[in-house]
């Protein structure tokens, strides 16, 4: 479903005066990057916007919202404190759950509630859902906007905006990536967007031990299937001591897909809870959907998560025999090595 009508959106937007903006908890940069682009936009009407998430604005885009609104409710402003708007405008995500305390408030006010939104799952939001399944981003639909109003982001919102379509797409390489996704982004360029600057302000500020946790990590690769399987683990021990969190080993499952024929991979962090967190991935046709569902978790077909009870090896070894399940292969005693 790629026909949103713009008109439609614009004469909306223009019929009220004042909003509050609000996307998904733990917001990304695609979020964020909308949010503030939207409140650009509107600002630049003539008109009010605030922006208002459920949730904090993790550490590793924080730097997004430096001289920028945006609130966090129940820390910044209270239900009582916020003004009501003529309009909601929510916007990346069309899941009430999604919208955390905010659904509640949007609910209850009777205020008007306009969704921008690109992706395919959705809850009953009322008659003004703007919805693009083939943007890559929430923010390819933001820089659409800009264009039917005739109006430019300057160069701060146009990094944001930058931020948000390039880590939506993988930096432009996922298969949602379109011409006019690079068009977009290519507009961006000339408004004063800088994409080696997002790039290392996103992905180039990792703590030393970090890197060295992930060098650690990395370096006991295990392997099974003939290669087709490929997983990570990460003791409480290993990361006391590099001094590092679990929040360090973030991303580090992705790398074992960059093998040559890994087909499913996984890492297994112990928390200090003792439990062991999972994160899972894969290619087609696997789904590690339902791997996680085996054991309670979920997620989507390509990645997934779920938590066992520790302790670490023998809870690797229920998410192991359950991937074999899955993938068809058997499991060999080479498995069961805790070094390999
Ligand atoms: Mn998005």
């Amino acid at each position: 479903m790629g026909s949103v009508n713009w008109s439609e959106l614009k004469a909306l937007i223009l019929r009220h005066s004042s909003f509050v903006i609000c996307s998904h908890v733990r917001p990304d940069a695609d979020a964020l990057g909308s949010e503030i682009g939207l409140q650009y936009l509107i600002r630049s009407l003539g008109r009010t916007a605030t922006i208002v998430n459920a949730s904090a604005v993790p550490s590793t885009i924080a730097f997004m919202t430096a001289g920028q609104d945006v609130l966090q409710l129940n820390v910044d402003v209270t239900k009582q404190q916020l003004t009501l708007p003529d309009a909601f405008l929510t916007v990346d995500t069309s899941s009430w759950q999604q919208l955390g305390a905010m659904a509640d408030l949007i609910r209850s006010s009777g205020v008007e509630h306009i969704v921008i939104d690109h992706h395919l799952a959705s809850d009953e939001m009322g008659p003004n859902v703007f919805r693009d399944t083939t943007a890559a981003a929430a923010a390819e639909m933001v820089c659409r906007l800009f264009e039917e109003f005739e109006t430019e982001p300057d160069a701060t919102t146009a990094d944001f905006l930058y931020a948000g379509i390039a880590t939506d797409t993988g930096w432009f390489r996922f298969p949602s990536t379109r011409s006019e996704t690079m068009r977009l982004a290519g507009r961006l360029i000339d408004f004063g967007a800088r994409p080696h600057e997002i790039y290392r302000l996103i992905h180039e500020q990792m703590s030393l031990e970090r890197v060295q946790l992930s060098g650690k990590v990395l370096a006991s690769i295990r392997t099974a299937a003939d290669g087709r399987l490929n997983w990570l683990q990460v003791s409480a021990a290993d990361m006391e001591a590099t001094g590092t969190s679990p929040a360090d080993t973030e991303g580090l499952v992705n790398r074992c897909l960059t093998v040559a024929g890994a087909e499913l991979a996984f890492i297994a962090v112990e928390l200090p809870t003792t439990q062991i967190k999972f994160s899972l991935r894969c290619r087609e046709p696997h789904n590690v959907a339902e791997l996680a569902g085996r054991f309670s978790g979920g997620g989507h077909q390509l990645a997934s998560g779920c938590t066992l009870s520790g302790p670490l090896e023998t809870a690797v070894q229920k998410v192991l025999s359950a991937a074999h399940e899955i993938m068809g292969t058997a499991a060999s005693a080479n498995d069961l090595e805790a070094e390999s």
